[in-house]
């Protein structure tokens, strides 16, 4: 029988200065920092959603998407006969959008699901498998809450202006982060972006992660420390490659997507990475 097993490690990232200080329950006595997740070699701790978008082969267009977090399916609106489509790249399933600023989106509003959990956190991570070219300048949602034009929390690409972004609270007062990436020269990357907004230095409030490596900004929002996310649940929804009104693809390809009600760790983070870069799927 095993014995779930409490550790604690701090571990000191070389040269970053970043500490880390991660409380870990493991079920295996050989793994001190084994993910918690059942099956999927994923963290579950605070899991808000997770879509692994592998519910289709090239050419086939199912009616939804499955959120393995929470079992709830999830529509898929596509736009006309080319996107969003699955498309399967080198083993890793994905749905694809083949031009920026159209529509096609997967999508359901939020009030009523287990998603509304989120609402009043100081805390979020996004996490997005990707291979992006383009995004529109006023942003190609890869994750999105929110609702019209507003964002309350989301994860998106500004192409050729501000790269990657992170807003919260537009309709409050809008926190955004951003990241001069550009994803054209990239491939297929890990993207995690983590709102804390328990940190006591601003410069850690919004973090930003390729591949598991964290990205310096230049660009630090002043958000107040523990500024609460309003997700305002009788207007969003949650909806992957869009905005529920459509108009705000990307061009390029999603293969994974999760959203998480906590900061996880640079640790869980690397760890993460290091699965989803060798499979985006179950
Ligand atoms: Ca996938």
């Amino acid at each position: 029988m095993n014995m779930a097993r409490m550790a604690v490690l701090i571990c000191f990232c070389g040269g970053c200065g970043f500490q880390d200080l991660t409380l870990v329950t493991s079920r295996d006595a050989g793994a001190p920092n084994a993910p918690d997740a059942t099956n999927s070699g994923l963290f579950d701790r605070g899991l808000v959603a997770r879509f692994f978008l592998d519910e289709a082969r090239q050419g086939q267009d199912p009616a939804s998407v499955s959120d393995s977090a929470t079992n709830l399916q999830i529509p898929i609106a596509y736009a006309g006969r080319d996107q969003p489509s699955f498309l399967t790249e080198s083993g890793h399933r994905g749905l694809r959008w083949v031009a920026p600023g159209q529509g096609g989106v997967i999508c359901r509003p939020v009030q009523g699901t287990p998603w509304t959990a989120l609402d009043g956190e100081a805390q979020a991570t996004l996490e997005a498998v990707i291979d992006l070219e383009f995004g529109v300048t006023s942003g190609s949602r890869i994750v999105h809450v929110g609702y019209e034009e507003i964002w309350t929390i989301g994860l998106g690409y500004m192409h050729e202006t501000f790269g990657l972004v992170l807003r919260i609270n537009e309709h409050q007062n809008l926190r955004e982060a951003s990241w001069p990436v550009n994803l054209a020269t990239q491939g297929r990357v890990v993207v995690t972006a983590v709102y804390d907004g328990s940190a006591a230095g601003e410069s850690d409030r919004t973090r930003l992660y390729i591949d598991g490596e964290r990205l310096g900004t230049d660009r630090v929002p002043p958000i107040p420390q523990n500024e609460r996310i309003d997700l305002v649940q009788n207007q969003s929804s949650l909806c992957i490659g869009n905005r529920a009104i459509g108009e705000r693809s990307p061009d390029g390809a999603i293969f994974y997507a999760a959203l998480y009600r906590r900061a996880l760790s640079d640790g869980e983070i690397r760890t993460h990475a290091q699965r989803l870069r060798a499979t985006d799927d179950p």
